[in-house]
Order: structure tokens, then C-alpha cells, then sequence
């Protein structure tokens, strides 16, 4: 018997505050397993992105009128809570961007271009989403920098005795998530900054799988940059962080040209702001920015200690109901696990049994997940993936097996 989970949280009641969970889908009620994707949002953060449109839409930074004064302060406002929210020192340590993937391709070609040069080694994981991997691949193909990786043990944790090998002197940065998006593992972030800096590597943390699941400081983590989406967690899609120590943010040359960086433009050349403003040229996702101090205040509210338990707990009691299913093999560890669980069974292919779980209103993802390499490392041509969050309920998880028992018959 699976023990009950006892928390100060009423999980059941905060389902509420999502409209979109009371959807049917093909004639069932909505089991939404795909908020690694994407996670939904909560009344609280549509009704700031929608206040913010009534009542204070207006172009930030460069008007002069009472409305663009608003959205101005209530812009730098969440970069604050964004700040807080991180453990940043500064609110200037945080770059709003696009989202975890133009993030991480600013510290690639900004920073990398920069400081890296031919020969030197781009330390990743073999577990690195594509944001991850491609951006790196791209600055080594145009500088004549290598790629090295971490490889990925059988139970889908990183192999670390090799990591004395692999960080070398030669390695100018490692970069590796936090939490993997197709296994779950969550990796020993603190531990990996530290191994880097002895060695006088960077750090970047890919935490678009964490930032939303569970308690996160970057001084505690000791990273230089940390990068994250939105969109992950409850906020709007288009929106994201680049988190970067002030010297070293202060170290990096601009990257997009245009309106908002700049101190003062000719014709012939221009000079630019401090961060993070000098990485913000253009406008900027203003009304996603809001949505994303909102979500914060939301998740905040519940405690970010409480719902990693609550991930962790539904991670623990879906394991052990798909255990019992026919012919499942679940990736990644058994344990110490986010809440995110990517399974194959048998003769069905990972989209086949995704689109037959759909009939019954189940919203798994199926497919490689961005993890390419990953996959290949698996055996794998993709999985199906069930990734929970904060509105899973262990009510759906059973009915998540019961549909899985069925698939089990129909693919036989
Ligand atoms: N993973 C998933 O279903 P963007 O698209 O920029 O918001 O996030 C990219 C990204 C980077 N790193 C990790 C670990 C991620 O999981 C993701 C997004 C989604 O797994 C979409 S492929």
C-alpha cells in the first residue's frame, strides 16, 4: 500500500483555480500529464495579464505619459520578484528573453563568442534537451571549439566518476540541466558548480524542468548563469530568464541590436547600456513579464518546498501503479525523481499509444521530447511521457493506469 502523502496544501480544492482543467476531451474529463511541455495557468495570473491590458498597456522605458509609467513600474517590478523569487543579488542580474532556449543561445553566442576560442572545451551532458546542445554545437562549429559530455548511466542518472576526467583545464564552461525532461533525474546542481569552478569552468543551469518544481537559489546553487521559461511554470508562453552574476553579465557584449540597448546611436556606431537592459533590445514581452511575477506570487503561495513533495509523490505512486501494467518499461531512476516519467510498452509506438490515451481525454506527450541523443542512448525511437505538476491528482494517476492496462490489450 502506498502511503498517503499528508501536506498543508488542499491539492484537490487548488484545482479550482484553473479553469482549463474542467475541459472535456473526447467525451472524458481532462488528465492534462504534459505540464513538462507546458504547464496550465491559474486564474490568478489570466486576471493580471488581463488587467494589465485594461487598465495599463502601454510601451515600457520610453514614454512620457502616466501609462507607460505604469507598465514601466510594474515591469521592473516583477524583474524584482523575479530576482527575489531566484535568489539573486540584483534585479539587474535578471534578463527577460524569450524563454530557457533564447536564454541559453544568448550565453552561447554573446558570451561564448566572446570568451571562447578554438580548441577550447563546451563541457554538456548526454541527457541535454536541444536548447542545450544545439547553441554550443553552433558556436564550436563556428570557432573550431570541441564538445564533451557527460554520459548517462543505464538508470538514467549522470555517470559522475567520469566527471574527474571530463573537467579539464581546458573545459571555459559546463553547462547541464537541472532536471531532465524526458528521465526525471534531478542532478546534484551545487555540487556540479563547484566541481566547474575548481577547475576555473563557467556554469550555466538549464532550469526550465525545475524552476517551477521546486525550492531554487542560484547563490546557494553557485552558478554563474541559470536560464529558464516562463511557460513551465504557470506563467504565459514568450517569456523567460536569463539569471547572470552582475560582472559577469557586466563581461558580456550585446548580442540583438535595436531600439532599448543603446545609450546613444550615429550612423556609423553606438554605445550601449549596462545589463540586463543592454541584452533587451526591442519591445519587450511586457504583459508575459507581468504574468510571470504573478505566477510566482502564485506558486509562492503554495510553497515551492510543498509541491517538489507533492511531485515527488505522484512521481512514487504512478511508479508503482505502472509497475503493475503489462509490459511497461519506465526510463530513468526509481527513485529521488521529479515528476516527470517517460515509459515504452512493447509492440506500441510511442505515438500510437500517446494518440490512444488521448481517446480516453489523457494529455501525455509522446515522441523524443528534444532529447534526441538521449533516445538513441536508450534504444529508444521516443517514449511516452507523463509529467505531472501542482493540479495531478493521485485520482488521475489511477486513471492514467487503468488507460495504460487498456492499451495493453488493444496493441496486443
Ligand atoms: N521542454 C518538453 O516537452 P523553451 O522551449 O525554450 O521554453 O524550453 C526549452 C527547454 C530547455 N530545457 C529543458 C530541460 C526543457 O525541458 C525545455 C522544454 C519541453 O520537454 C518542450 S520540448
Amino acid at each position: 500500500m502506498h502511503k498517503v502523502a499528508t501536506s498543508r496544501v488542499d491539492w484537490s480544492a487548488l484545482r479550482e483555480d484553473f479553469p482549463i482543467l474542467q475541459e472535456r476531451v473526447n467525451g472524458h474529463p481532462l488528465i492534462y500529464f504534459d505540464s513538462a511541455a507546458t504547464s496550465q495557468k491559474p486564474r490568478a495570473v489570466l486576471d493580471v495579464v488581463r488587467n494589465y491590458y485594461e487598465h495599463e498597456n502601454a510601451n515600457v522605458h520610453r514614454g512620457l505619459h502616466a501609462l507607460s509609467a505604469r507598465a514601466t513600474e510594474h515591469y521592473e517590478k516583477s524583474r524584482q520578484r523575479v530576482a527575489d523569487f531566484i535568489g539573486a543579488a540584483s534585479a539587474d542580474e535578471i534578463v527577460f528573453t524569450r524563454g530557457t532556449t533564447e536564454s541559453i543561445n544568448l550565453v552561447a553566442q554573446a558570451w561564448g563568442g566572446k570568451f571562447l576560442r578554438a580548441g577550447d572545451v563546451i563541457l554538456l551532458t548526454e541527457m541535454e534537451h536541444h536548447s542545450n546542445l544545439v547553441p554550443w554545437q553552433l558556436l564550436a562549429g563556428r570557432i573550431g571549439a570541441r564538445l564533451r559530455f557527460v554520459p548517462v548511466r543505464d538508470d538514467g542518472t549522470l555517470e559522475l566518476e567520469k566527471l574527474s576526467s571530463l573537467l579539464t583545464a581546458e573545459v571555459k564552461i559546463f553547462a547541464f540541466t537541472h532536471v531532465s525532461n524526458s528521465l526525471g533525474t534531478i542532478n546534484p546542481v551545487a555540487e556540479l558548480c563547484q566541481k566547474a569552478r575548481s577547475v576555473g569552468a563557467m556554469t550555466l543551469v538549464d532550469a526550465a524542468q525545475s524552476i517551477g518544481h521546486m525550492p531554487l537559489n542560484v547563490q546557494e546553487l553557485g552558478c554563474d548563469f541559470l536560464a529558464f521559461s516562463g511557460h513551465k511554470m504557470c506563467a504565459p508562453t514568450g517569456v523567460g530568464v536569463l539569471y547572470g552574476g552582475l560582472d559577469v553579465l557586466d563581461s558580456v557584449p550585446p548580442w540583438h541590436g535595436g531600439g532599448e540597448m543603446i545609450t546613444s546611436v550615429t550612423l556609423e556606431k553606438s554605445t550601449f547600456k549596462k545589463p540586463p537592459h543592454r541584452f533587451e533590445a526591442g519591445t519587450p514581452n511586457i504583459a508575459g513579464a507581468i504574468g510571470l511575477a504573478a505566477a510566482i506570487d502564485y506558486l509562492e503561495g503554495i510553497g515551492r518546498a510543498e509541491i517538489f513533495k507533492h511531485d515527488v509523490d505522484l512521481a512514487s505512486y504512478a511508479l508503482q501503479g505502472m509497475a503493475d501494467v503489462t509490459g511497461l518499461h519506465v526510463l530513468g531512476p526509481s527513485r529521488d525523481r521529479g515528476g516527470v516519467i517517460s515509459f515504452v510498452m512493447g509492440a506500441a509506438h510511442p505515438h500510437d499509444l500517446t494518440t490512444f490515451a488521448d481517446q480516453y481525454g489523457l494529455a501525455l506527450r509522446g515522441g523524443h521530447h528534444c532529447n534526441q541523443p538521449l533516445m538513441r542512448r536508450f534504444g529508444v525511437p521516443g517514449t511516452s511521457r507523463a509529467s505531472f505538476y501542482l493540479y495531478s491528482t493521485r485520482e488521475e494517476i489511477d486513471r492514467m493506469v487503468d488507460i495504460l492496462d487498456k492499451a495493453v490489450r488493444f496493441f496486443k
